[in-house]
């Protein structure tokens, strides 16, 4: 049977538009997806958007809308969004969907069963745009810590879930599994933080509306962190067979919501008896070192970069030019360097060139057996595609990228090398030059291709070759099985 791979993005906030932090994290999860794909691995990929709480219903009433139209509309765009970048998702969710409900009634009945929940008081600062409840400590000037935003005081009747119960155990998991939470700096911070005293989690409101009723007191509303999370469980028909295909999953998150996805959901999984998911964290994305906020003007728009620049130069620069799991500044500087070295010169050139050597060349484009092998572009190759594969499991994907080029630069550099435009159009010196650099590309295509999906469609399209996988990443005998012909250039210029 097909081995299964669930990978997952946070659902999204539909109560603005998307911005590039959303753009990133679907992106980064996208090309692991694809990887895994190139694996032969059976993907479900899912992604989506958290509608309910307070904070969409304050922006719907501002907007002027009923909360549905609002989420429903909102949710468009962001569907939009994963088309303009090709963002392969199996499943998008709307936690307003019938199957989202019934899952998260269905949970919540099961935490009750198990005895983790009973009736209490809240009474504490609550931050509207986290929808989390904090600690007089947890403020910073009384703000909260991560909006920098006045909070409220809320004193209501409350249900709990005894999350108090499995930090110990959860702790001990974090422990025992250090490729749980990744990276190590976010598994030591949520590790230290499971060492203080936990409290235990309000999970009902009483005074919002637009929720999920709480299923044994229909007057509150479940805490949509809560429900939230319970999407990823949504997805796979839990508890039905493609949950017990695809679980766990590994979530793709940000760091603002690690302790959301680890401490709360470990704590619910833990009492209704799933195996934990692991959780991988890709940093902030800063514009000239400043956070994206919409209400400072601190914002870029991903579609309208992506109709500048092209969607794969978009893709490739963000995952080439921030380290996964660190935070990372986007300049449009940054962004044109790369693309016009990078894109243009380094890969859309090799292909361009090689085609245009294609029209000159009459005759076999065959290996010839003199060609010394370290000169070849195959030498090397099986080392040098277990080291791409080694930074793709250790989640390094700028450095997998990194070396992905490198083969681009050989090529470049074999091309200079051989000076095949100095050949008689029969020589097979000729044929040999172009089957090493076609076989290359074809290669070349099948590793970019997580990366930058239209990319390498097109350098196949003009190879005259199929999308290949991992597998056949290797250079098979000649001649070459394809029919080569120039096409477009895979990038323009911008200056
Ligand atoms: O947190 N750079 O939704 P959200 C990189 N609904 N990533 C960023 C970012 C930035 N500048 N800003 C936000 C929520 N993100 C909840 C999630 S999941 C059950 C519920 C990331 O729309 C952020 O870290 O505020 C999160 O992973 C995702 O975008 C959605 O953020």
């Amino acid at each position: 049977m097909t081995k299964k791979f669930f990978i997952s993005t946070a659902i999204d906030y539909p109560s603005a538009r998307f911005h590039l932090g959303h753009a990133y994290e679907k992106i980064c999860t996208d090309v692991i997806a694809r990887w895994k794909r190139l694996q032969g691995f059976d993907v479900h990929f899912s992604t989506g958007t958290d509608c309910h709480g307070l904070k969409i219903e304050r922006a719907a009433r501002k907007a002027g809308k009923s909360p549905d139209k609002f989420v429903n509309e909102i949710s468009e765009g962001f569907r939009e969004l994963c088309r303009v970048l090709n963002i392969s998702y199996t499943d998008f969710i709307m936690t307003t969907e019938q199957r989202h409900r019934k899952v998260a009634a269905k949970i919540v009945k099961q935490l009750k069963k198990n005895g983790d929940i009973y009736k209490g008081t809240y009474e504490g600062p609550y931050c509207v745009d986290c929808e989390t409840y904090y600690t007089e400590k947890d403020l910073i000037d009384g703000k909260c810590p991560v909006h920098d935003k006045k909070v409220e005081t809320v004193k209501e009747e409350s249900y709990f879930f005894r999350m108090s119960k499995y930090q110990k155990s959860i702790l001990d998991t974090i422990k025992k599994n250090p490729d749980l939470i990744w990276p190590e700096g976010n598994r030591k911070q949520i590790m230290n933080r499971l060492r203080e005293p936990l409290r235990d989690l309000s999970i009902s409101r009483l005074n919002v509306k637009w929720g999920i009723p709480l299923p044994f007191d229909e007057k509150m509303t479940i805490f949509v962190w809560v429900e939230a999370l319970m999407n990823y469980l949504t997805t796979l028909d839990y508890p039905g067979r493609k949950f017990r295909e695809f679980w766990p999953a590994i979530h793709i998150i940000g760091t603002d919501i690690v302790w959301h996805h680890t401490a709360i959901w470990y704590s619910i999984l833990e009492s209704i008896g799933i195996k934990l998911p692991r959780v991988v964290v890709h940093g902030f994305i800063n514009l000239k070192g400043e956070k994206l906020s919409k209400a400072k003007g601190i914002n870029i728009d991903p579609v309208e970069l992506s109709k500048k620049y092209s969607t794969d130069a978009l893709r490739y620069f963000l995952i080439r030019e921030i380290p996964f799991g660190e935070d990372g500044d986007f300049s449009e500087e940054a962004l044109r360097a790369r693309l016009n070295g990078e894109l243009v010169s380094d890969l859309g050139n090799l292909l361009t060139r090689v085609l245009t050597l294609v029209e000159k060349y009459d005759g076999k484009i065959e290996p010839i057996s003199e060609s010394s092998p370290k000169e070849n572009l195959n030498y090397n190759l099986k080392n040098k595609l277990i080291s791409i594969q080694n930074k793709m499991d250790k989640l390094e994907l700028h450095h997998a990228l990194n070396e992905i080029w490198n083969l681009v630069r050989e090529a470049n550099k074999f091309t200079n090398r051989r000076v095949p435009w100095q050949f008689e159009k029969k020589d097979p010196k000729f044929g040999d030059t172009l089957y090493n650099l076609l076989e290359a590309l074809r290669i070349i295509a099948i590793l970019v291709s997580p990366f930058m999906p239209e990319t390498a469609e097109e350098i196949n399209k003009q190879l005259g070759t199929k999308p290949g996988m991992l597998k056949d990443c290797e250079f098979r005998p000649g001649p070459f099985k394809g029919r080569p012909k120039k096409g477009r250039y895979l990038f323009t210029k911008v200056k």
